[in-house]
């Protein structure tokens, strides 16, 4: 039954972040001029309680934004991009791979993919580049999202599931200490779970920036703590510290759930709270108290409970998997993880950013979030597809390492980009924009003309979010329901489809399927008997309104909302500590870039901006980047409110207006990346990735700013 038929409203989730939202989308009877396709309202649910933020209210209008790719584009002999038709631009893709591969190998095709696309996007996206193309360089943008956290989080807890319990349990909390997180901008309806913790004067937030979110530890709710960019886990080891000196750390917990505890103890001994101000510039008073108030609602004491969390400003640096690492001792020395109203998560980003590292767009994974080199596992996914267990390539490399490849001699001639505006979001982008360029194809797959397309030599126009099925895991390994509610405009296909007729193009035998609940049920059985295990996850049980978390073995399997309540996925069942030391940012200050330069999100924009700078009220809201200086660094350099300002490191620079402000360390500017062109963040940013999950730095980096003289 045709879904545009209905005047219903189709039950979905929102196109963008990983809270995913529940809203319900209808046809309006009759369109006004200038108004959406469809209108949105939201529906109660437990991770947004009704709520919707600036973006998802106004989703709908991208779906008829005036420049929505409905054709596809090769660029021509003079270099244009010209419309051509599906034939022609998928037969040129297909032959250009093949004469590429025949000369330079399978490996001289790369594909990139997204943390937003749906499950079975991302499932058939890994398939297609192991089995089709036969290439083992593929990788996805949440690289630089998460991956820090994932890598932590399997290292601690042989598990990576962001929150590895339903986001509803932060309520009953006495105490939360986020630290790099602004959910009152980047998830608003968020911020509800954090009242209980505010009520107990516990909500303890960790930013360089006084941001909305710092703001809601105010006034008896908690504590804002704002030290240097960069020296998060210093100040988790002198948290650490304070806990162990006080005696407050759970013995009993410690005893029975975890290893290496003494290494860790030993470890921090020498980072007492004084040392530890004089590299954060946290007050020593404040470490204590943070601690103090950490402990007291911990459950061992018999606290309410106590949640630690991270965002992506502990992650993102080019040591935050270690950063992690500390915050998960930190949870683990007050006994948190694994029990019922207490615990360690990361904030997860993208819409489907946690199924989208589950199930084989990560350079060294296969479904299920099994290991691309465990034979077992290779076995199984490779009878799953149908294909010899030999012929699924090794590892590939992560995002940075693999863009360091692109169009080098004996490197990467051609990449295929799904769900990614590459030139926006990643760091040094001067750089990879002139690599993108001297590519022999670039195929870049999009709903809208984004500064990535733009670059291309052929564009394919795709389905978004309310014009196609399947599924969507959120930040607390949900599994959701992603429904269609109007048709596609003419010309776009789905990329099931896509990869479909390519595989068939390139002469591969395997089975594509192109209908979203087909792909569910063979990513179910590839999934069996993996950590992420969907094999249970059906969509009756879905649309049946079953609240299902993975792992979910079977279809009479209730899910597991809570993981580790019994045991920690690790060999033994005890969770690791690890003990961690502190580097110096990557690119640190001198002389010649006396200032740090820290990036983040603002409310009205997402990621790259491709969809929400198209969003009239959007733009409206928050038409250009800035940079946001402390008034006294700005009456220093004399720089006055909304004077455009340079601001230079070692890569390059960008151009944004002044916010003058007194929530913002005088040591350090902000700048969103949300902006391409002249004023993009990430032509400044610094590209040193973590050794061990191959994150960017993107949070901070060495610059200078000027008031730029016209
Ligand atoms: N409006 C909006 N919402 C979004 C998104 C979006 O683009 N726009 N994207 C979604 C995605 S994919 C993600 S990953 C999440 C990200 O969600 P968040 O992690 O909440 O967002 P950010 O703004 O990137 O970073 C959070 C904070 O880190 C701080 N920070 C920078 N450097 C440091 C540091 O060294 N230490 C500490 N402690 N803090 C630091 C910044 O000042 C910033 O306020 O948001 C999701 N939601
Ligand atoms: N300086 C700095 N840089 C950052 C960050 C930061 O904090 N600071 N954050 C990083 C983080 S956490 C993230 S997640 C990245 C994100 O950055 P990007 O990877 O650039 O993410 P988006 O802007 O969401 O790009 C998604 C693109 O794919 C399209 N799209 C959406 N859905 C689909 C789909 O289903 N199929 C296809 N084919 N296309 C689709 C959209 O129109 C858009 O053009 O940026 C990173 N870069
Ligand atoms: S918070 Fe995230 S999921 Fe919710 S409406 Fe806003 S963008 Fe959409
Ligand atoms: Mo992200």
């Amino acid at each position: 039954m045709s879904a545009t038929a209905r005047h219903d409203p189709t039950p979905t989730h929102c196109p963008y972040c990983a809270l995913q939202c529940a809203m319900a989308l209808t046809v309006p009877e009759q369109r006004r001029p200038g108004q959406p396709p469809l209108e949105v309202a939201p529906r109660d649910f437990p991770t947004n309680g009704g709520g919707l933020c600036q973006k998802g209210w106004t989703s709908a209008a991208v779906l008829d934004v005036p420049d929505r790719l409905t054709e596809p584009l090769v660029r021509d002999a003079a270099g244009e991009l010209r419309p051509a038709s599906w034939d022609d631009a998928l037969d040129l893709i297909a032959s250009r791979v093949s004469e590429l591969q025949a000369e330079h190998g399978k490996d001289c095709v790369g594909v990139f993919g997204g943390g937003g696309l749906t499950n079975e996007k991302a499932y058939t996206l890994g398939k297609f580049a192991r089995v089709a193309l036969g290439t083992r360089f593929i990788d996805y943008n949440g690289r630089f999202c998460m991956s820090s956290a994932a890598a932590a989080g399997n290292r601690a807890f042989g598990i990576d599931r962001g929150l590895p319990f339903p986001l509803t349990d932060l309520a009953g909390a006495q105490a939360i200490l986020l630290i790099g997180g602004n959910p009152a901008e980047t998830m608003p309806p968020m911020v509800r779970h954090l009242a209980g913790a505010r009520r107990h004067g516990g909500l303890i937030v960790v930013d360089p920036r006084r941001t909305a979110t710092a703001a809601l530890a105010d006034a008896g709710a908690g504590m804002h703590l704002q030290p240097l960019p960069g020296t998060d886990l210093v100040l988790l080891l002198g948290l650490l510290h304070a806990v162990f000196a006080a005696g407050d750390a759970d013995a009993d917990y410690l005893a029975e759930r975890v290893n290496g505890v003494d290494e860790v103890r030993r470890s921090v001994a020498a980072h007492w709270p004084e040392r530890v101000e004089r590299e954060t510039g946290v007050p020593a008073a404040e470490i204590r108290r943070a601690a103090a108030v950490l402990a007291a609602a911990a459950p061992g004491s018999g606290g309410r409970g106590a949640y630690v969390l991270t965002g992506r400003g502990a992650e993102q640096h080019a040591h935050g998997t270690d950063t992690v690492s500390a915050a998960i001792n930190l949870a683990l020395a007050l006994g948190l993880p694994g029990r019922v109203g207490s615990g360690y998560g990361c904030i997860t980003g993208q819409g489907n950013g946690q199924g989208g590292r589950e199930h084989g767009q990560k350079s060294d994974q296969l479904p299920g979030y099994r290991s691309i080199t465990d034979s077992k596992a290779r076995a199984h996914v490779a009878a799953v597809w149908g294909v010899p267990e030999s012929s699924i390539p090794g590892p590939g490399v992560p995002a940075m390492q693999l863009f360091a490849k692109l169009a080098e001699p004996d490197g990467l001639r051609a990449l295929f980009v799904h769900g990614s505006n590459l030139v926006v979001s990643v760091p040094d982008a001067t750089d990879l924009e002139a690599r993108l360029r001297r590519l022999d194809l670039l195929v870049v797959c999009d709903f809208v003309p984004s500064e990535t397309a733009a670059l291309a030599d052929v564009v394919l126009p795709v389905t978004q979010w309310a014009e196609e099925e399947g599924t969507m895991t959120s930040l607390e390994g949900r599994v959701l329901r992603r429904r269609r509610a109007i048709e596609p405009p003419a010309g776009v296909r789905s990329e099931l489809e896509i990869w479909h007729d390519l595989a068939a193009r390139l002469g591969c035998r395997a089975t594509f399927a192109t209908d979203p609940a087909h792909v569910l049920d063979e990513l179910r059985l590839a999934s069996s008997g993996g950590i992420a295990d969907y094999a249970g996850i059906s969509l009756e049980r879905l649309d049946a309104g079953e609240a299902l978390y993975w792992p979910c073995p079977s279809e009479n399997h209730p899910g597991t909302p809570r993981l580790f309540l019994d045991r920690f996925g690790t060999p033994d069942g005890r969770a690791v500590m690890r003990p961690v030391a502190a580097t110096p940012v990557a690119d640190d200050l001198r002389a010649e870039a006396p200032l740090y330069l820290v990036t983040g999100r603002v409310m009205q924009h997402y990621q790259s901006g491709a969809q929400t700078r198209r969003v009239a009220e959007l733009a409206a809201a928050s038409p250009t980047s800035f940079v946001q200086i402390n008034r006294l660094t700005a009456g220093r350099l004399g720089i006055d409110e909304g004077d455009p300002v340079e601001v230079t490191s070692a890569r390059g620079s960008c151009v944004a207006p002044a916010r003058l402000s007194a929530d913002i360390r005088p040591d350090v500017v902000f700048m969103p990346f949300h902006y391409p062109g002249a004023e993009s963040a990430n032509a400044v940013t610094n590209p040193a990735a973590d050794p061990i999950s191959g994150m960017p730095e993107v949070k901070v980096c060495a610059v200078s700013i000027a008031r730029r003289t016209p």
